[in-house]
């Protein structure tokens, strides 16, 4: 056993002192801070998030602040995804990419004006590169770290939850709009998001010494949907799809790769970094693509440190990039970038730590 000793290169979030009273019993490390990954009791939060109501610190989805008047043409140049269609108030899941087409992120960015708009990130310091890309293109636009930390609510009762403590009104959020409010005297940006696909809620909280004070209000108003503490689910969100860029996705991977093609749009300004090349990509067509891989057996066998080689005819053909045992489907079950000479329905071999492991391949999502 070990414990993790926060500092300043490895940022508590403003709920972690909660999340340790809580019962954390194991963190991971995500865009330099802790992120709790378990409550010692994994079977418990998977159901709660499949079929109750899970609250998570998810305060290192950390947010790239863009404000000034090039706030929102930064952005554009960001990603290639067209954002002349994003209304004040709207969030969308957007990728961005290198000069190359070569994933770097995948944040939901909001939008509040044309003059302030936030990167919600993934797990990499999009803050450089958009402060470099700002001022390499002469921009007119500030990049910062706002004190701002989210708090997931997950689940099917997730909306009992959220609208009871802050309104009715959330209900009627359409998918990652979101609405500045507060709670208590705590500023908050309320949006209907999270990274799995059984519904819910973000709270932005800003202003990071009210994190414990946030974090008891939302445990105390989830008492009757009997909520409780929990973690982006790794079972639940490859059972549902979800990409983990820097986990599925490497240094050589591009949105096509990975099922993000439909974020990308070819025809924005051809300044947008890394079109010329996402349009290239998209005109040559991929070697490999992403596809689930159901493994034999029934025995629990979820995936250790590093991509585990997949084989066709005793030639790798590809990589198992994560893996888990679904309990929804009692199978061990995990996502394959493979090449495009393998499809769906085709047989492949895992070779895992214990040895090797037939599977079988399929489009993804599993559920
Ligand atoms: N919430 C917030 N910030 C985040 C995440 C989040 N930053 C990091 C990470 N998660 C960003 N990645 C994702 C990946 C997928 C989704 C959201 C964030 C997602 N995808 C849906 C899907 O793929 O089906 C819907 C996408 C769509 O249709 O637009 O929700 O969770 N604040």
């Amino acid at each position: 056993m070990f414990s993790i000793f926060p500092t300043a290169r490895l940022r508590p979030s403003p709920f972690y002192e909660s999340a340790v009273k809580a019962g954390m019993d194991s963190a991971s490390v995500y865009n330099r801070m802790i992120m709790p990954t378990s409550y010692g009791d994994p079977e418990a939060e998977y159901w709660r998030i499949i079929n109750g109501v899970s609250m998570w610190d998810v305060g290192i989805e950390r947010q790239v602040q863009l404000e000034g008047p090039d706030a929102l043409k930064l952005a554009q140049l960001l990603t290639p995804r067209d954002l002349s269609n994003c209304a004040e108030g709207q969030g969308k899941y957007a990728p961005i990419c290198n000069h190359d087409g070569i994933l770097l992120n995948d944040p939901i960015i909001l939008k509040f004006s044309d003059e302030l708009v936030w990167l919600s990130i993934a797990d990499s310091d999009i803050w450089y590169w958009a402060r470099a890309i700002g001022a390499e293109r002469g921009l007119n636009v500030r990049v910062s770290e706002p004190d701002v930390s989210p708090l997931a609510v997950q689940g099917p009762k997730a909306e009992n939850v959220v609208s009871e403590l802050i309104g009715d009104w959330v209900k009627d959020l359409k998918y990652f709009w979101f609405k500045e409010t507060s709670l208590n005297g705590i500023p908050l940006v309320v949006q209907r998001s999270g990274w799995s696909k059984q519904g819910g809620f973000e709270l932005y909280l800003k202003d990071g010494s009210r994190g414990t004070e946030l974090w008891d209000l939302v445990a105390e108003a989830g008492k009757p949907y009997d909520i409780g503490p929990g973690a982006p689910a790794t079972p639940e969100r490859v059972e549902s799809g979800l990409v983990s860029v820097g986990g599925d996705s490497d240094d050589t991977t591009n949105p096509y790769e990975v099922r993000l093609g439909g974020y990308v749009n070819l025809e924005v300004p051809d300044d947008v970094v890394g079109i010329k090349a996402l349009r290239q990509l998209h005109a040559d067509g991929i070697k490999r693509h992403q596809l689930g891989v159901v493994l034999e057996g029934d025995t629990p066998d979820p995936m250790g440190f590093a991509w585990e080689p997949i084989e066709v005819n005793g030639k790798v053909v590809g990589s198992m990039t994560i893996c888990v045992f679904s309990r929804r489907m009692n199978k061990n079950i995990g996502y394959a970038l493979i090449s495009r000479d393998v499809a769906p329905g085709d047989t492949v071999i895992v070779q895992r730590a214990r040895g090797p492991v037939p599977g079988v391949v399929q489009e993804l999502p599993f559920l």
